[in-house]
């Protein structure tokens, strides 16, 4: 560990509270749906507010210790489950599930919400890990591998990746078998090659590679990142009773604005700071890594992360109303500061 890492991990022990999943997390949004039809005064701030108390209580119930001799791995599970984030994969789940459902939809949505941050957490535990992106700072607090070895670390996102699937299976009430065994396909999909591992592999290939494209990094980040946005508005979506053809004008919703999504952290890579970003700034540049930014330019890449949110909204103008949540997180995607 360099002496720069050691005092980033100190510091960042002393400011973890600062990077708390609180409400403060979020930039204060009130967005109005630009639809005009469906145009909606609608206070996003509200909305996540009273979704994140609900989801930090599902996730810390879900890695509970329940016998001594597992008390190690829940600790490492936990660590890095409840490190803070933002939580938009749990709150699209539930989002999409409020679109279609009349009754009971968090309760519905909860088990894939908390699937999902599962194993969002995983690729980051392994994504910091020696071996791939090498990082010590995350969500503001030292990595899962420094406070517990790159063993446990593994170990732990192993282990919440599991977890993720038996949690959707055991869990899930009130809705038909058929729905949650699509939604345990969708998320196991999102996870192996045509998923987080694939583009996490085609990632490290390209890494300071010359003459990667735009399709490239496309392919990369629609992998990586898009795809289990993409599971979390559709399994929301499917639990809340959504037909196909309202799941599929989900699914293209979301790979929209999950490909903004990474163009926006690209963006916020060369423009926020560490401590805004609670994981190390700039780093894409320091590892010489190809972002939109780098191949676009930082105007430019603002742009399309806009135009793909535009394009994103016009897909659920059939919900009218009841898309407002999807509408504003969508929004919040682009501008947000962490
Ligand atoms: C082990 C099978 C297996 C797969 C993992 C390591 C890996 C393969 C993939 C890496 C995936 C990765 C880290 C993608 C980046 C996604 C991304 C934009 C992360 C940041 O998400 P935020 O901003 O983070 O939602 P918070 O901390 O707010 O949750």
């Amino acid at each position: 560990m360099t002496l720069l890492n050691a005092a980033i991990i100190a510091l960042s022990i002393q400011c973890a509270s600062a990077f708390a999943p609180t409400k403060s997390s979020y930039p204060r949004i009130t967005t109005t749906t630009s639809l005009s039809e469906t145009a909606t005064a609608f206070d996003l701030n509200e909305y996540l507010a009273s979704k994140v108390g609900p989801i930090e209580q599902a996730l810390a119930a879900s890695v509970e210790s329940k016998i001594p001799q597992t008390d190690k791995i829940c600790e490492a599970m936990s660590y890095s489950l409840m490190a803070g984030g933002k939580r938009i994969r749990p709150v699209l789940c539930i989002a999409a599930c409020e679109m279609f459902a009349n009754e009971g939809a968090q309760e519905k949505a909860m088990p894939t919400a908390v699937a999902l941050e599962m194993i969002h957490t995983m690729s980051l535990i392994h994504d910091d890990l020696p071996s791939m992106d090498n990082d010590d700072l995350r969500r503001g607090k030292p990595t899962c591998h420094v406070i517990y070895g790159e063993d446990v670390a593994i170990l732990a996102g192993d282990s919440l990746l599991s977890t993720s699937f038996e949690h959707v299976a055991r869990e899930t009430k009130g809705v038909s078998a058929d729905k949650i065994v699509s939604v345990i396909a969708r998320l196991g999909k999102s996870v192996g090659a045509e998923g987080l591992a694939g583009g996490q592999v085609m990632d490290l290939e390209c890494e300071g590679k010359p003459g990667t494209t735009l399709d490239d990094l496309k392919w990369i980040h629609i992998h990586k990142t898009a795809t289990l946005l993409q599971v979390a508005v559709a399994a929301g979506a499917i639990l809340g009773g959504a037909t196909d053809e309202e799941v599929a004008a989900c699914e293209k919703f979301a790979m929209d604005i999950g490909l903004a999504f990474q163009v926006a952290d690209d963006i916020l890579d060369v423009t926020a700071s560490s401590e805004d970003l609670g994981k190390t700034a700039g780093k894409d540049e320091a590892t010489d890594k190809t972002t939109y930014v780098k191949l676009l330019g930082l105007e430019e890449s603002k742009k399309y992360a806009r135009d793909l949110i535009d394009e994103a909204k016009e897909c659920l103008a059939p919900f009218g109303e009841r898309a407002a949540p999807l509408l504003a997180i969508a929004d919040y995607i682009v501008d947000r500061k962490n």
